[in-house]
């Protein structure tokens, strides 16, 4: 008997497709094993500049938390009422990308993104007191839509260094979903050397970059090296990494929204990037406020040569 290769499995990463186990892109490695080993995990997270760490969260909270979303949403009128409370399919007409802040409201999101769980396990990464951005992002990311690739430094690079974005996944997520991809490594390789003095030197309020390296993923790992990185979620699960992790998403092929959110820890005591904390945090309060001020990310890399 002839064995019968499995057929390459495609994914849209992005603006491209690219071929699930090969050098372009890979699996994320889980870190779950060294759960309870801080100094472990920090080697990891040194090392490969990422954590994934399977079942962190309580699934059932999480579900909670996308039961109380998808029912918000559909009172909305964004997503289509059905006899299933955790589908999330937008409604006719809905947009692309839904402004998911009203989400951040549900209770069962901040028990999720502030559990016990997660402050145990940043005061064990930290040797110390932790403390978490008051601002939430929480995507809510249609069919079709993508992110693009970024350092998260340009974002929220005012303050802190060992600032550590946690992806939650509210929900089990397939590939079709869109899940986050990341370029293991990135943070350090010295073929990105020249980005991180670039690129990641800038912060979208004071220079008014678009915020997005780049939409194709190997106008990335082509030209700077590495390859990207993914995996499927459950909810419970976490995607931890820092401020000069190149990432970016998957498309969502699916019908569904994908419903995740990122939020952020650092250090207590470390200096704070004031944009996101406080009762209100001001949050980005010039980019993209005046379209005509706004510089294209082509055109300064083309200036820095990148
Ligand atoms: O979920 C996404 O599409 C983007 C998330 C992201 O860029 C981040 O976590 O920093």
């Amino acid at each position: 008997m002839t064995a019968t290769a499995s057929p390459a499995r495609l994914l849209r990463v992005g603006t491209r497709d690219l071929e699930l186990g090969s050098s372009q892109l890979g699996t994320l490695r889980d870190a779950t094993p060294h759960l309870g080993d801080p100094a472990a995990l920090r080697a990891r997270l040194a090392d490969e500049g990422y954590l994934l760490l399977r079942g962190l969260q309580d699934r059932d909270l999480v579900l909670e938390a996308r039961r109380q979303m998808v029912q918000d949403l559909r009172e909305q009128g964004v997503s289509e009422p059905s006899g299933d409370p955790l589908e999330a399919r937008p409604a006719p007409a809905s947009q692309l990308r839904v402004d998911g802040s009203r989400l951040t409201r549900c209770p069962a999101f901040r028990q999720v993104v502030e559990s016990d769980r997660i402050r145990r396990f940043m005061e064990g990464m930290y040797g110390g007191e932790a403390l978490t951005f008051s601002f939430k992002w929480m995507r809510v990311v249609g069919p079709g839509d993508f992110t693009g690739a970024h350092y998260d430094v340009v974002y929220m690079g005012r303050g802190s260094m060992g600032v550590l974005t946690v992806w939650t996944p509210f929900g089990d997520l397939g590939y079709e979903h869109g899940t986050l991809a990341v370029v293991p490594g990135s943070h350090h390789l010295s073929g990105y050397q020249r980005v991180r003095d670039t690129y990641g030197r800038m912060d979208v309020d004071r220079d008014r970059v678009s915020g997005w390296f780049a939409d194709d993923p190997l106008d990335v790992t082509g030209r700077y090296g590495g390859g990207w990185a993914t995996t499927e979620f459950r909810a419970g699960d976490v995607l931890i990494f820092g401020m000069y992790m190149m990432h970016m998403s998957l498309a969502n092929t699916s019908g569904e929204f994908r419903l995740t959110a990122d939020t952020r820890w650092q250090k207590a005591g470390d200096p704070v990037d004031e944009r996101w904390i406080g009762k209100l945090p001001k949050g980005h309060y010039a980019w993209h406020s005046e379209p005509e001020k706004m510089v294209a990310m082509a055109d300064k890399r083309r200036e820095w040569g990148v």
